[in-house]
């Protein structure tokens, strides 16, 4: 059985990481294989949008410790720069939309994964846990950036020094996450959110993302001049044009 499944309808695409008896912990295959998912994700023409999810009661509880204990540390180090690290740059430069859906736990790896995504939302049952300094481990997965850009410093240095369990509800107050959703509704609410996407001009979606990205390191002279340019490639695509000629043709 794959480590990962993988589904494309109507150009939304999910990946959903399949090893529910390990809380859909990652091997080193789950990883790659999840890799080559976001690769043809990136690439291919019949997709725009993508929904990363879990199968089972988790989203994913991070590194699989099983795998890696006994490790050397060379071994261990390896693991950043081969598997998590292109996993969190393939989804931030993907030129589409990636919702991290987290159905249940999301722990080290895991949460990383799902907080670098461009929406996140969370089933109400969901929690998210910095576990690594339970296991004398730093934050990775890009957490040490994303993270108190999301939260706030303080929070984001006591939640991953403490390791405390942070429930969906206050993650989304604390602006962790976008949203939460009752259990029973969360398929139906993440599908919601996948075709509204769908709906919308890609080309201004994936512009968007690009302009946001750029705003985390820029003061906002440079931001001005990033926006501009962005701004003229959307106003050049066919779909702002269509668009706008439609709207005025509005009947009051
Ligand atoms: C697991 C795991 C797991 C294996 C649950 N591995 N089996 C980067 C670089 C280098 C090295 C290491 O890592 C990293 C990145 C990282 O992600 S480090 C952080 C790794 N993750 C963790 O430390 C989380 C470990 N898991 C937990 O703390 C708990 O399992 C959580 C809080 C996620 C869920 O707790 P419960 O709901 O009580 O479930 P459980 O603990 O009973 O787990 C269910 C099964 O899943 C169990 O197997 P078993 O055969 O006993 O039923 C666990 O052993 C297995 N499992 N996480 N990461």
């Amino acid at each position: 059985m794959s480590s990962i499944t993988f589904d494309i309808k109507e150009s939304l695409a999910t990946i959903t990481f399949n090893r529910p008896e390990k809380l859909n912990a990652f091997d080193r295959e789950m990883a790659l294989e999840f890799q080559a998912k976001l690769d043809f994700c990136a690439n291919s023409a019949d997709v725009k949008v993508v929904i990363i999810t879990g199968n089972g009661k988790a989203f994913s509880a991070g590194q699989d410790l099983a795998a890696v204990a006994g490790s050397d540390q060379p071994g261990i180090g390896r693991i950043l720069s081969e598997l998590y690290n292109p996993i969190v740059t393939k989804i931030t430069s993907m030129p589409k939309p990636v919702v991290a859906a987290v159905n249940g736990v999301a722990a080290g790896a895991g949460a990383n994964i799902a907080l670098c995504c461009d929406i996140v939302v969370a089933a109400s049952s969901a929690v998210f846990i910095q576990a690594f300094s339970k296991i004398g481990l730093i934050p990775d997965s890009g957490g040490t950036w994303f993270l108190p850009r999301l939260i706030g410093w303080q929070r984001a240095s006591a939640l991953m020094l403490l390791g405390d369990k942070v429930s969906a509800a206050e993650a989304a107050d604390m602006g962790m996450i976008f949203k939460t959703y009752p259990d029973p509704e969360f398929a139906a609410s993440v599908e919601k959110i996948g075709s509204t996407l769908i709906s919308m001009p890609a080309a201004g979606l994936a512009l968007t993302k690009r302009a946001l990205q750029l705003s985390m390191n820029k003061n906002l002279h440079d931001q001005l001049i990033e926006e501009d340019e962005l701004q003229q490639q959307a106003a050049g695509t066919p779909a702002f044009r269509e668009s706008v000629a439609q709207f005025l043709k509005r009947k009051p």
